[in-house]
């Protein structure tokens, strides 16, 4: 087919008026983006030259993502996610903000209100029969090595089945998710158990997404971080455990060499008294260093809808309805 309208003057004209250019009330900021986007569009379609089918097609597709809250779950799996990191990392090399530990991406599963704790805590509730026992601790230190007491490490994880407590409602409330403020020596230790990986579930709009890409949905094991002090800048990332047959193909794209972690086995008696388990157990060690601020807006998480974040707010008791 030949057809091809997008230059045309009618259709730039239309484009306009979809998009409020024309109005004197709105957001010029949305209607620039809305023309940019809309017009990208029409011209794909033009291009492309996309029927009416598969036009339907892709909006049923988007009403079932969003009837299964799941834009935030294909959202890191189309590379949005890391895209912005990559961005952020830029923006900070650009402010000469270097140094730290990377960040990485948050996910859609991070829910608000964790138990808190002050240097230990045990983060599983001890039901995952298959659950192995992880020993996690590290400390947190600025960039120049001084540790940093009372910093904010909140972590989260999935059970050995991978799913998420809350988005899981087989599990308890809040299993494997505390925030653990750092002792007077700047370290944090949980006992939990070794996450599995993670898998988008079967058939869900995301998968199917993926699926025309010829691509899995599929996620290593990993464990997730917020950490914050006072004078530092706020950090959003995860450690993959090594060894992980999708570590280094993970759907999310959220690997980073520096954040790939082994687990290593112990099964040395003394050691496993000393943490008073009843077996052996695997060992992870994750450090973090914090880039210095003085900026208060870099030095909290960005604002986004999260789960049991803000009870007055949609957005946020939304985000807590995704199937995931
Ligand atoms: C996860 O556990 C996750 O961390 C991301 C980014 C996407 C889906 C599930
Ligand atoms: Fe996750």
């Amino acid at each position: 087919m030949t057809v091809k309208i997008f230059d045309t003057p009618e259709v730039q004209d239309f484009l306009n008026a979809v998009a409020g250019v024309d109005q004197s009330g709105g957001n010029d900021r949305a209607k620039q983006i809305v023309h940019r986007l809309v017009g990208d569009l029409f011209k794909l379609i033009d291009d492309f030259d996309v029927t009416e089918e598969e036009y339907w097609a892709g909006v049923n597709l988007l009403n079932a993502l969003g009837s299964q809250t799941q834009f935030g779950l294909l959202s890191p799996g189309l590379g949005f996610d890391h895209f912005l990191d990559m961005r952020q990392d830029a923006i900070d090399a650009e402010a000469k903000r270097t140094g730290g530990t990377p960040r990485t991406i948050e996910g859609p599963l991070y829910v608000a209100g964790a138990p808190e704790a002050e240097g230990f805590a045990r983060m599983d509730d001890g039901s995952d029969a298959d659950g192995e026992v992880m020993w996690l601790t590290g400390q947190v230190r600025d960039v120049d090595g001084t540790p940093i007491p009372g910093a904010k490490v909140e972590i989260w994880h999935c059970n050995s089945k991978g799913g998420y407590s809350f988005f899981d409602p087989s599990q308890d409330e809040y299993n494997m998710r505390r925030t653990i403020y750092a002792d007077s020596d700047g370290r944090y230790t949980a006992r939990s158990i070794i996450p599995s990986g993670y898998g988008v579930p079967e058939g869900a709009p995301t998968d199917v997404v993926l699926k025309s890409l010829g691509r899995h949905g599929e996620r290593p094991a990993h464990i997730h971080y917020f950490v914050s002090a006072p004078g530092h800048q706020h950090l959003t990332t995860q450690i993959n455990l090594a060894g992980d047959p999708y570590t280094y193909d993970d759907f999310a794209f959220a690997t980073r060499e520096e954040l790939v972690v082994p687990a290593e086995r112990i099964d040395d008696p003394a050691e496993i008294a000393k943490r008073e388990l009843d077996g052996p157990f695997s060992h992870v060690v994750f450090d973090v260093e914090l880039a210095q601020t003085d900026a208060a807006e870099l030095q909290v998480r960005h604002a986004r809808p999260r789960a049991k974040e803000d009870d007055q707010d949609l957005a946020s008791q939304l985000a807590g309805t995704a199937k995931v």
